[in-house]
């Protein structure tokens, strides 16, 4: 057999840059990427397939759980990479995890466009006398740089397996799923307040025609002050919610998409 398939998990602080990663070797938007920490709520998957391997991705939420929830989410892993940037206090991320004794670790030192050189250059030193045992890799995840060296570096990596999903697919997420995330994306970006983090979204149908698909949306909230502030003045924050998000489900599914989107209210027992 000569086909090889593995598990990645992606790990590191929040705002380090791994749904950019993944979204860069997949090469769509599956995991929601903001400036914005805490974003990722879901454990996204992400599968690359090429000809003769599968790699499958899982970005971590942003919001670090506790410790044994991180140590037990690796333990699956086939390789693990942990993703930082410069600034980072890694020596504590790694101290609380205690990644040593997995079998592959990967660091990534993530957004290398935004340092000079000498910067850089004293960073992958360090790195490197401080994790002798880790692969240590450069990359821009914004700038796909050196994401292709980061892909032949795992399937190095991965045991001979045959392919735990079918070759066709790059989520095991389902379209509602996609449509909620997208969604929930826009808010975040369109509106500055708390708002989004009190919203809920469900796509209650998602029908693919020829050339269109029939999304219908709902998007609840707790309170009818919140569905003023999303509808904004004259609609206008609601129309540009409808606009941006149609247009990047579009984009996603490579078809014409009619999304209707409605806001309810709806009180949110904790
Ligand atoms: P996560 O919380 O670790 O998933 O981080 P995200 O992928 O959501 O990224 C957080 C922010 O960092 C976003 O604004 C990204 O655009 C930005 N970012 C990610 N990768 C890079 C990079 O390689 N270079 C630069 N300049 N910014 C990046
Ligand atoms: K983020
Ligand atoms: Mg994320």
């Amino acid at each position: 057999m000569i086909h090889k398939s593995g598990f990645v998990k992606i790990i590191g602080y929040p705002n380090v840059g791994k749904s950019t990663l993944i979204n860069a070797i997949i090469g769509k938007n599956i995991s929601i990427v903001t400036y914005k920490a805490n974003t990722t709520r879901n454990n996204i998957i992400g599968i690359l397939n090429l000809y003769n391997s599968q790699i499958i991705f899982y970005d971590t939420p942003g919001i670090i759980i506790n410790n044994n929830y991180i140590k037990k989410y690796i333990t699956e892993a086939d390789i693990v990479i942990y993703i930082t940037e410069i600034g980072k206090n890694n020596e504590l991320f790694f101290k609380k995890i205690n990644i040593n004794k997995f079998k592959f670790t990967i660091i990534l030192l993530n957004k290398i466009d935004k340092y000079q050189n000498y910067i850089l250059k004293n960073e992958i030193f360090n790195l490197k006398s401080n994790y002798p045992d880790f692969y240590i890799l450069e990359i821009s995840a914004l700038l796909k740089f050196n994401i292709n060296k980061l892909i032949n570096i795992i399937i190095n990596n991965i045991p001979y397996h045959p392919p735990y999903y079918p070759k066709d697919i790059i989520t095991d997420r389902s379209e509602r799923f996609i449509v909620n995330e997208i969604i929930r994306k826009n808010i975040l970006l369109l509106y500055n307040k708390e708002i989004p983090y009190y919203v809920n979204i469900t796509t209650e149908f998602f029908k693919e025609e020829d050339n269109l698909i029939n999304i219908r949306s709902l998007i609840f909230v707790e309170r009818f002050s919140h569905k003023k502030i999303i509808m904004g003045y004259n609609n206008i924050s609601f129309n540009k919610l409808i606009k941006k998000s149609q247009i990047e489900i579009t984009s996603f599914f490579e078809k014409k998409s009619n999304l209707l989107l409605l806001i309810k209210i709806k009180k949110i027992i904790f």
